[in-house]
């Protein structure tokens, strides 16, 4: 059997193993059949984010290299962006919505399909903790608002004002004309979402913004929202999202990815496919918003493509951090 047929055959279970330089997948097929996988030429572990963010992605790899699984290492890797007050569309120093609040959504996905999620938290800076915590210590996949800041609380995080001066500063210039438009973004950072294959071959994936700058006062986008901004499936791989996410939810778009690649497509290719179906919808507004994704396969390969130019993924991968421009869809 060979790769793509595993990845195609979605009955399979399994898990993925390291060795050496290939990776073998144990996995079962509808005939209850042992069947073993070669993979040929992965090279585990790995971390792929959207946007520059190699700080973010060595943390990652660092929490990797001595042995920590996905999971940790998508959480550390996060909460290296969320801490930089200089990101304004994360954390601490994120852009606030219309009112001059600062609302945090985020989510994180693990090996197994277990999920957590954050919407419009206030006051915590480690959003991405926090739905890990909702994941791990309670019986929902979300919390909003209120909650789930004194759900955060009660876990022992420390509510901090997270509107910095610069972020301030910026919304009081926005005041002046205050005008309520997406604007395409070209920045070299943003939202974070990574995707990491630690070296037993297990994904996990995490999400987390402070959403669009000055949105409408209880704004929730795709980031936190499962099978959206983020969709991790154990035996085919991961996908998340950056960009408008009204347009995301939509086309579901990191469970179409992933989906894509359960039907054979590359990280790439699925990739490419996600965008076509928000470009090619009628009347589609694409030419005003940016959405961009990044995925990775079991096999251990990437993929990256957005509507516009300037998106960019960050790789970490045999021993090797770069920023790699993503290919795009609006070439006129
Ligand atoms: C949102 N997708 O809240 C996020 C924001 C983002 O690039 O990714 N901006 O819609």
């Amino acid at each position: 059997m060979n790769r793509r047929k595993f990845i195609k055959n979605a009955s399979l279970t399994g898990v993925g193993l390291a060795v050496g330089n290939s990776l073998v997948s144990c996995a079962e097929n509808s005939s209850d059949k042992k069947v073993i996988v070669n993979i040929d030429k992965v090279s585990l572990p790995l971390v792929i984010a959207t946007w520059h963010v190699k700080e973010a992605t060595a943390k990652a790899m660092e929490v990797l290299e001595a042995g920590g699984n996905a999971l940790d290492a998508v959480e550390q890797g996060c909460r290296v962006e969320e801490a930089n007050e200089k990101g304004q569309s994360v954390g601490k120093g994120g852009l606030p919505d219309r009112d001059g609040n600062v609302t945090l959504d985020a989510c994180i996905m693990d090996k197994h399909g277990n999920c957590g999620a954050v919407v419009y938290l206030q006051n915590i800076t480690h959003a991405v903790s926090v739905a890990r915590k909702v994941m791990e210590d309670t019986p929902h996949v979300m919390l909003a608002g209120e909650g789930a800041k004194q759900f955060a609380i009660s876990k022992g995080f420390e509510p901090e004002d997270l509107l910095t001066e610069a972020s301030k500063e910026a919304w009081n210039k926005w005041k002046v004309e205050a005008k309520y438009k997406p604007i395409i973004n070209i920045e070299n950072h943003d939202t974070i979402g990574m995707l990491a294959i630690d070296k037993n071959g297990d994904i996990s994936g995490a999400c987390t913004t402070s959403g669009l700058a000055y949105k409408m006062g209880g704004r929730v986008g795709d980031s936190p929202i499962i099978g959206s901004g983020l969709f991790v499936d154990n035996e085919i791989g991961g996908c998340v999202a950056t960009g408008l996410g009204e347009e995301v939810v939509k086309t579901v778009g990191s469970f179409l990815v992933v989906e894509l690649m359960r039907q054979g497509k590359s990280p790439q290719e699925a990739c490419e496919e996600a965008i076509s179906r928000i470009v090619n919808k009628p009347n589609s507004d694409y030419k005003n918003f940016q959405v961009g994704y990044i995925a990775v396969n079991k096999k251990g390969e990437t993929g990256s493509y957005s509507i516009h130019q300037w998106f960019s993924m960050t790789k970490f991968q045999n021993g090797i951090n770069e920023q790699i421009q993503s290919d795009y869809f609006n070439k006129v």
